[in-house]
């Protein structure tokens, strides 16, 4: 049992929400901990994709937790920076697709969480920002890596320096965010936060029913190649692909294909 995370699962998919409704679920070393006790559990269950979400309608994570924050010196700050930034690399390397379903504030450690997620989706309540300068530190959770690898360096650095925050249509201009999923309340609210959980739900279910070695194969590809140089990279997918072809997955995928019929995949 988890104080702060809320668990469900939906067939092979797993849904972790982070519950903290009194400080809009800043994350502080509790939660964090929290975060990386689960991810042991998810890995060593069967699951083929994770949805990140938070708790309510208002935040996804609203940061850091200030008040941990504000009394620390600087090696107890590079130790809560370090905490946060491993539990967010063990969310990007998970061997399985991660899904930030982002339904409200994703400010500086909430856009740094969604950041390490594969896919990113957002309720059209959603701002992201990384407000840390305001506050007289850096982003701390590897959000100085991964914003501009995302958006690319200009814009990182003008959302890093300024701290300003950007609502849901810009995060998916500048390509922080795949997909904005609109309320379809008619009051336009973000009430229960159905219509993105649902939207999250579908997009899992699109990656759970193809084969899971493949997927979590081009994963590890997609990750592992970002940093090499070409010639590696090259390499190193075509030495993955090979290995796929020691899966039943493919000779059962390509089968169905040449049969017109349809494949459950196993993932063996
Ligand atoms: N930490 C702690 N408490 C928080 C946080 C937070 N990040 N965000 C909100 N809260 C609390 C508020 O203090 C308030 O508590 P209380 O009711 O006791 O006063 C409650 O949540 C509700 O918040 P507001 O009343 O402020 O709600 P509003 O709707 O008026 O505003 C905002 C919502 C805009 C999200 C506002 O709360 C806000 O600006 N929050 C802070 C956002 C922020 O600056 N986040 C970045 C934090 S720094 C960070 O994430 C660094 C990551 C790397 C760390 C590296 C470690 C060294």
């Amino acid at each position: 049992m988890y104080e702060h995370l809320k668990i469900e699962e939906k067939g092979n998919i797993a849904i972790m929400t982070i519950s903290a409704p009194k400080s809009l679920n800043a994350l502080n070393s509790t939660i964090l901990g929290e975060i990386d006790e689960y991810l042991d559990e998810f890995e060593g269950g069967n699951y083929r994709c994770l949805i990140i979400t938070g708790d309510g309608e208002k935040s996804f994570v609203a940061g850091a937790d200030i008040s941990e924050m504000a009394p620390l010196g600087p090696q107890q700050g590079e130790t809560f920076g370090r905490k946060g930034a491993e539990v967010f690399r063990r969310i990007e390397t998970l061997p399985c697709p991660v899904i930030a379903a982002v339904n409200g504030f994703a400010l500086g450690g909430g856009c740094e969480l969604a950041m390490a997620c594969d896919i990113r989706l957002c309720s059209d309540n959603a701002k992201f920002g990384q407000p840390e300068v305001g506050l007289g530190i850096i982003p701390g959770f590897s959000g100085t890596v991964r914003l501009a690898r995302l958006v690319g360096m200009g814009m990182a650095k003008q959302l890093i320096y300024t701290g300003k925050a950007i609502k849901a249509n810009e995060a998916l201009r500048i390509g922080l965010v795949n997909e904005v999923v609109p309320s379809s309340r008619p009051d336009g609210s973000n009430e229960g936060n159905s219509d993105l959980m649902n939207r999250a739900i579908e997009l899992a279910e699109q990656i759970a029913a193809n084969a899971p070695l493949a997927v979590r194969a081009a994963k590890l590809c997609i990750n592992t190649e970002w940093d090499m140089e070409a010639e590696d990279a090259i390499a190193f997918e075509n030495r993955a692909f090979g290995l796929c072809f020691n899966t039943e997955d493919q000779k059962n995928g390509m089968q169905a294909f040449l049969t017109k019929g349809k494949c459950e995949f196993q993932g063996k």
